[in-house]
């Protein structure tokens, strides 16, 4: 079974949405890929939606660009939680996509990361599957815990360097 179904509107989202792969695969979670269309490949996306629930699949990840109608039309299609993420680009810079993705009407969510922010979508995928898996929930805190000596490290070389200024 794989618990990640990862879906971008066109193949020009994918240079954004390897780093949702990528934090899929650092978190040790299996996913699939498809580029499929809300407009131009309708059918398609609902059939694949469809087979990847039936197949045991526990949520979608669903990035678009422009009107962005794509994660909003998978989540009338499944009951899976959908994480939307809205691409940058266009006249709008995202914008359209953000707000497109964000502002479902009531009964259908759709939970949205920012404009481009494909590595907090496979966070909060990684968040969500945690809840039945124990061993996932410990790296996500020891992800957590790295993301923070960072911080500090960083604190310290500013400091180092501010030092050097008196
Ligand atoms: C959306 O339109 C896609 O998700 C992409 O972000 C945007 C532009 O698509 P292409 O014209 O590059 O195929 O459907």
């Amino acid at each position: 079974m794989i618990p990640v179904g990862v879906v971008m509107g066109s193949d020009s989202d994918f240079l954004v949405m390897e780093e949702t792969l990528n934090i899929l695969v650092y978190f040790d979670i299996l996913y699939e890929v498809k580029v499929s269309s809300a407009h131009r490949t309708l059918e398609r996306t609902l059939n694949w939606v469809r087979q990847f629930e039936d197949q045991g699949g526990k949520l979608i990840i669903a990035a678009a660009g422009l009107a962005a109608h794509l994660p909003g039309v998978i989540a009338g299609a499944t009951i899976l939680p959908v994480i939307g993420v809205p691409m940058r680009g266009g006249a709008l810079e995202g914008v359209d996509a953000l707000y497109s993705i964000v502002q479902m009407p009531p009964g259908i969510p759709v939970a949205t990361v920012g404009i481009g922010a494909a590595r907090n979508a496979g966070i909060l995928a990684a968040q969500i599957l945690a809840q039945d898996d124990q061993s996932l929930r410990q790296r996500l805190k020891n992800h957590r815990m790295k993301m923070a000596a960072e911080i500090e490290a960083k604190d310290g070389v500013i400091q180092d360097k501010l030092k050097k200024k008196l």
